[in-house]
């Protein structure tokens, strides 16, 4: 049988987010059932599901707090308006040893780590995470390594990482420590970059390891080490991976350390993702975009709109499985501004109330977001937090098999929403009567485990005895994976398939796979257990007959272009790869030589990037080979839609992708996206000519038991992190029904 056949056979609806609620989607108890079946290995990554005790943190504080919180934004009795207050030594562009004289009046009086803790409890914050030490190099801990810090350096004299330590442990709450890699008071870290993400020259990172140990040694349980920008290579991150979880295995590493080294990955700042993450992640936020830590000149607006704001971004991120970290700026003196303050009480008087559908829920599962709101579970309780009511009232829920016996509105249980269950939906119609101006939550309350089933699933589905299942299809578990802050993506971790209970029997199994999985061991992971598979020994198969009835347009490129996504909304800056046809913005599109797999290069500044577009006339559908080449991520687009995106997350010099395109008949758009880190030029090329082949192998039977819930999954056997992405475009499992 021909690839391009397996393309028209029946397909599964795009399957996505199935969520067993309290129960194991897969029981891995029967390892017989396939000679090779293994334990699969951790990764390094030690937390495959976003469980413990760091992920129920939820809500926790940030404190941006240093000298520079004594200047205060201000430079020679003027604002600096430029960049981060925390940063003010580079924007105000003050040379190194004038800045250290700041430290002499730094005396922080109002500073009261109790009362900060206690802040912190009444925000409903679980954690709190401080600047240890920040990019001016300034310690606000003891350290026997400089004495550039608040010990030795200030008339003050106290250690108040110590302090605020203690406080925490007194007041139950996490302690954490944030800790720049990048140091402008450290002369053999030099020279140093507007972008703050140099590499980490080799004695600046003994004295990094020797001050992490002081951190790790000196100040009681430390439960996340916020490691911040700098590049390092991927040797001087595992070594300070190492070296934390060798003097605190429970201190969790943030993903800033960089190389997919972190415990938990920490989004851009501000980030709120429009997508759930596998993986343990955190999303920091600061209280104003411009600033983290203290200006005077800061114009703060109507706290309610903050508390507003700030409110719906936790939501969001616990929602899709994240912690939220929430930032203050403590003046110089060390009081905490009213306004923040005051932001602060309001989340917490909202979470006094609604707090249970925060702490301890978990994603819901479903594949996108309601228009009204955001959902988030609990083994027997679905929240509806209300962030748009709907305007007619009424909200449907799709696809959930259980039995509802209760709805309230978690603020006032009093009021009861009615519902209706229509099948697998639920209707419920809020009470018009009802103010829902102010994030109120819906609890939707089962009488026992319930289960949401991804929407497109029903048992009317066509099955015609073939299932098809790759990366079209598959629900995709995503984490981000990057070499540091300005080099990162979202990746694909596990892809994975929800059957329904109508598909069940005996089946038997072929694995189709490309030169770009060749060798590689996946596992898969079936109703009855996980099998390891090797990628080799495959039959050939040629694709598609070697261009037939294809024809390749030529390929051309345009750019540079701002490669930066709006990380709100996801909505691209100058170029829209939804219709990339015909020439965007006005510059031109210029034909490029990739013949024989020539790379072009082509000039483009840090987080620019190139595209190349090419149409394909295809006759019948049927799929294609093309092989990426290129010095920096890359995302392709396929008829409007993304098909891949990789980064290029271990530095190498020059990476490829194999990527199998399914083509539909006739006309047919490829778009490419080529990024640039921090390269003067980037070099890529589109290739075609390379083996149309695929591989085909032939499995043991699976079984599907045709149990709801029932699914199919697979990951990578040993990826370098549990961050890794799958890199595996290319892999198709076939089942074929043999019995019922
Ligand atoms: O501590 C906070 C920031 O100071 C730190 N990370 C958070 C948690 C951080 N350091 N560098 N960056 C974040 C990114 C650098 C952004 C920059 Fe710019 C772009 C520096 C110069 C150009 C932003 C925009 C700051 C100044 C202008």
């Amino acid at each position: 049988m021909s690839v391009f056949q397996l393309n028209t056979l029946c397909r599964l609806i795009p399957v996505t987010g199935i969520l067993i609620i309290a129960a194991a989607c897969f029981s891995c108890e029967n390892p017989e059932l396939d000679n090779r079946s293994v334990t699969p290995e951790k990764p390094h990554g030690r937390h495959q599901e976003p469980t413990g005790e760091w992920h129920d943190n939820k809500f926790s504080m940030f404190i941006h707090w240093g000298i520079y919180s004594e200047l205060a934004g201000m430079w020679n009795g003027e604002p600096v308006t430029r960049g981060y207050s925390e940063q003010i030594q580079a924007h105000a562009g003050i040379y190194s040893d004038v800045y250290a004289r700041v430290a002499n009046r730094f005396d922080p009086q109002k500073w009261n780590p109790d009362s900060i803790a206690f802040l912190a409890k009444e925000a409903g914050m679980k954690s709190v995470v401080i600047t240890s030490k920040h990019h001016d190099g300034f310690c606000m801990f003891d350290s026997e390594y400089t004495g550039y810090n608040i010990v030795q350096a200030t008339p003050y004299g106290r250690d108040v990482i110590k302090e605020l330590a203690e406080a925490c442990e007194r007041h139950g709450l996490n302690f954490g420590l944030y800790f720049s890699l990048i140091d402008w008071h450290y002369p053999p870290a030099y020279p140093i970059s507007s972008h703050n993400a140099d590499f980490i020259p080799d004695k600046h990172h003994q004295y990094n390891m020797n001050q992490v140990r002081e951190l790790l040694t000196n100040y009681g349980p430390i439960s996340e080490l916020w490691f911040d920008m700098g590049s390092l290579d991927p040797g001087q991150s595992r070594e300070l991976r190492e070296l934390v979880h060798s003097l605190q295995p429970g201190c969790m590493v943030s993903g800033r350390l960089g190389n997919d080294m972190g415990d938990f990955t920490v989004l851009g700042d501000n980030e709120v993702p429009g997508y759930t993450l596998d993986t343990p992640w955190q999303t920091p936020a600061s209280m104003f975009d411009e600033t983290w830590s203290y200006r005077s000149w800061q114009e703060r607006g109507d706290p309610s709109l903050k508390i507003r704001e700030k409110l719906e971004d936790l939501i969001t991120v616990v929602s899709r499985g994240g912690n939220y970290l929430l930032n203050i700026g403590p003046r110089g003196d060390g009081s905490v501004v009213q306004f923040e303050k005051d932001v602060l009480h309001g989340i917490g008087k909202w979470l006094d109330v609604n707090g249970e559908s925060i702490y301890g829920t978990r994603p819901a599962g479903f594949s996108e977001s309601p228009p009204w709101g955001e959902i988030t579970t609990t083994d027997n309780r679905l929240y509806l937090h209300l962030t748009s009511p709907p305007p007619d009232g009424e909200i449907r829920l799709t696809g959930i098999t259980g039995n509802p016996d209760a709805c309230y509105i978690l603020d006032d249980p009093d009021i009861t929403p009615v519902y209706t269950v229509d099948g697998n939906d639920i209707i419920i119609t809020l009470p018009s009567e009802e103010d829902f101006h102010d994030i109120r939550v819906v609890v939707m309350h089962f009488d026992n485990q319930f289960m949401i089933l991804p929407h497109t699933l029903t048992d009317t589905l066509p099955f015609e005895e073939k299932l098809v299942l790759d990366r079209q299809n598959s629900h995709k578990h995503y984490s981000f994976s990057g070499v540091d802050y300005y080099s990162n993506f979202r990746s694909v971790v596990r892809e994975s398939w929800s059957m329904p209970s109508v598909i069940s029997g005996e089946f038997s199994a072929t694995l189709w796979y490309s030169n770009a999985e060749k060798s590689r061991l996946v596992e898969l992971v079936t109703p009855d257990g996980i099998r390891l598979l090797k990628l080799q020994d495959g039959e050939k198969v040629p694709v598609k007959g070697e261009f037939a009835n294809q024809e390749l347009g030529p390929v051309y490129i345009n750019g540079p272009h701002v490669s930066r996504i709006d990380r709100k909304t996801g909505a691209e800056s100058e170029i829209d790869v939804n219709r990339p046809w015909p020439t965007p913005m006005g510059k031109s599109w210029e034909r490029a030589g990739f013949d024989n797999g020539h790379m072009v290069e082509r000039p483009a500044q840090r987080n620019q990037c190139w595209y190349a577009w090419q149409e394909i006339k295809s006759d019948g559908g049927g799929e294609l080979i093309v092989r990426l080449v290129r010095t920096d991520g890359l995302q392709v687009f396929l008829n409007g839609r993304e098909i891949y995106l990789h980064n290029n997350p271990q530095k190498m010099k020059q990476v490829e992708d194999i990527v199998l395109l399914p083509l539909h008949d006739g006309s047919n758009e490829l778009l490419v996206k080529f990024y640039n880190r921090f390269g003067r030029t980037v070099k890529f090329s589109v290739d075609h000519n390379i083996p149309q082949v695929l591989y085909r192998k032939k499995i043991e039977d699976i079984i599907l038991p045709g149990k709801a819930g029932q699914s199919l999954s697979w990951h990578m056997h040993d990826p370098v992190s549990v961050h890794s992405n799958m890199d595996m475009p290319n892999l198709r499992l076939v089942l074929d029904q043999k019995s019922r």
